[in-house]
């Protein structure tokens, strides 16, 4: 049994009145430990201390210390590889492959990627004529924002926290970090990291908790909180927001998505098959990035949907442990419950089912866990809400079409424009679709390959503001001009 301890100013602590909320497994429904449930004076705490590493140690750091630190932390994370690789699994119940090979190593490279940009971003300059002939010159000097608070959800907890704290901390500001309920491990293991490589005490805080009335609102709404970042759903985007508008609070969203996949008849159709599976299905569907609709050029649409159903039908269930597993839980029963009810509306609604629909038959070991099966639709209208709202599950309707013009209105028909996967051999055509989908990331040929240097954001109502490269430090920085009379 666990506990997963605050973090704040270099030390573990349980929350201020004692209390403590379960972790279950999502993999057998198991309890796995304890968490410190953070109150106001929890959140008043951690504040305080990131405020004080502001005007202490970390204000005073030099640049090249500070990213040495951050190479540092990376090292760490790497060093530690293994107890990260375990602490996800357990959090989230997500197959070995998917969290060993893409989400931990994520997790070292977004300290390094943006401790690299802080280096070697140049400053914007002008000389400038005076009345007197001497001149002037401006230069702008990037500021750090102050104390930023962090709010990341549950569906890959370490990659989508330190894709903020990453370069929060490279650009000399402090944070306190509000991970999912759900997913408490990783933020807390980064926590020994932190003091491991000597990050002074104060600058990475983390308070757990819930959301609403709870740590994450009480966070949102400190008034010594320069800036919120926060990745989760829309709705909660809102709420958020009304509580940034007090004081007047920068904030940088990544929110929901209802992503769409086109798929032409001149793609590559088996690459385009396991494509549109992995961006449909990978991590059982809770990816904000992941496809729910996919749209088929009708020519092929038969042979499309067959080859994605046998793909569905070949997944296996089991342990994240278990190396032949490529299939792992939803990451609650609630979860379950809301991505079923979806299930339930899409054949009230008059879909024809595909496959799956339901949950799969498990051993009795793994029985009480959030298992479910990858399902896809056809025949539903645009009007169907499977196919208007975001379900976050393992599932897509499929739909035929006929010709660009009318993919295009079809798939930005939708208050979300995160992303979308274009599959076609036409490269003209890809520059075409590329441009006329209404998403903050176009995928051709590709599905959630990321290179950290880019915009990465959403449109919409998918986010506000776009974070990655130096992107990132627009938010995590904030401009000074000096001009100097020469
Ligand atoms: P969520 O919005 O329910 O929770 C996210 C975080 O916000 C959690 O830490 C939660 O405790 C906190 N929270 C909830 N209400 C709050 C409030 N009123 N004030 C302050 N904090 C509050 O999201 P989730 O269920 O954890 O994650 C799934 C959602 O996240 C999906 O909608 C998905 O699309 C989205 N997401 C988006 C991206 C992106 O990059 N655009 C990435 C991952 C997930
Ligand atoms: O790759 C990233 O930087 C990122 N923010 C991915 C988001 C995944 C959503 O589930």
């Amino acid at each position: 049994m666990q506990t997963f301890n605050h973090f704040i100013d270099g030390r573990f602590q349980p929350a201020s009145n004692g209390r403590t909320f379960e972790k279950r497994s999502p993999t057998d429904n198991q309890l796995m430990g304890q968490v410190a449930e953070g109150t106001q004076a929890d959140i008043d705490a951690a504040v305080g201390a990131a405020r004080e590493a502001l005007h202490g140690d970390w204000g005073r750091i030099a640049v090249d210390r500070r990213i040495a630190m951050m190479h540092a932390v990376a090292d760490g994370i790497t060093r530690r590889f293994d107890d990260f690789v375990a602490a996800e699994e357990a959090d989230t119940g997500q197959p070995h492959h998917v969290i060993a090979h893409a989400f931990v190593p994520r997790g070292a490279a977004n300290f390094k990627i943006f401790a690299d940009i802080v280096k070697n971003v140049p400053a914007e300059s002008f000389v400038m004529d005076t009345p007197d002939g001497a001149g002037a010159l401006n230069y702008a000097l990037r500021k750090p924002k102050g104390v930023i608070a962090v709010i990341s959800p549950w569906n890959a907890p370490l990659l989508l926290m330190t894709w903020k704290v990453g370069p929060a901390l490279a650009c000399g500001n402090t944070v306190v970090v509000k991970p999912s309920e759900e997913t408490p491990a990783t933020a807390t293991l980064l926590g020994e990291v932190m003091n491991e490589v000597g990050v002074p005490k104060g600058v990475y805080n983390v308070v757990h908790g819930f959301g609403p009335d709870a740590a994450g609102e009480f966070l949102t709404r400190h008034e010594d909180v320069d800036a919120i970042t926060f990745t989760g759903e829309t709705a909660t985007g809102t709420a958020i927001m009304k509580a940034a508008a007090d004081g007047i609070r920068d904030v940088s969203f990544e929110l929901g998505g209802k992503n769409a996949g086109i798929v032409f008849a001149d793609c590559d159709f088996d690459a385009t098959v396991e494509g549109i599976f992995r961006s449909a299905f990978m991590n059982t569907g809770q990816v904000c990035l992941g496809t729910e609709r996919v749209y088929v050029e009708r020519a092929i649409f038969d042979r499309f949907v067959a080859a994605l159903k046998a793909r569905c039908e070949g997944v296996t269930y089991g342990r994240p442990s278990d190396l032949g597993v490529n299939f792992g839980p939803l990451i609650s029963q609630v979860h379950r419950r809301k991505v079923l009810s979806y299930y339930g509306k899409a054949m009230a609604e008059g879909a024809t089912l595909i496959t799956g629909g339901g949950v799969p038959d498990m051993p009795a070991e793994l029985a009480g866990g959030s298992w479910i099966q990858p399902t896809i639709w056809t025949g539903l209208p645009e009007t169907a809400s499977v196919v208007r709202e975001e379900i976050f599950g393992p599932c897509c309707h499929v739909r035929a079409f006929d010709g660009e013009e009318e993919v295009v209105r079809l798939a930005n028909a939708n208050r979300y424009g995160l992303s979308t996967t274009i599959w076609t051999e036409n490269l003209k055509r890809a520059h075409r679709m590329a441009a006329a989908i209404d998403a903050g990331i176009a995928w051709v040929n590709s599905w959630f390959l990321r290179d950290l240097r880019t915009p990465f954001g959403g449109s919409k109502q998918s986010g506000i503001g776009r974070e990655g490269g130096v992107h990132s430090l627009e938010f995590y920085t904030e401009m000074r001009n000096v001009c100097i009379k020469l």
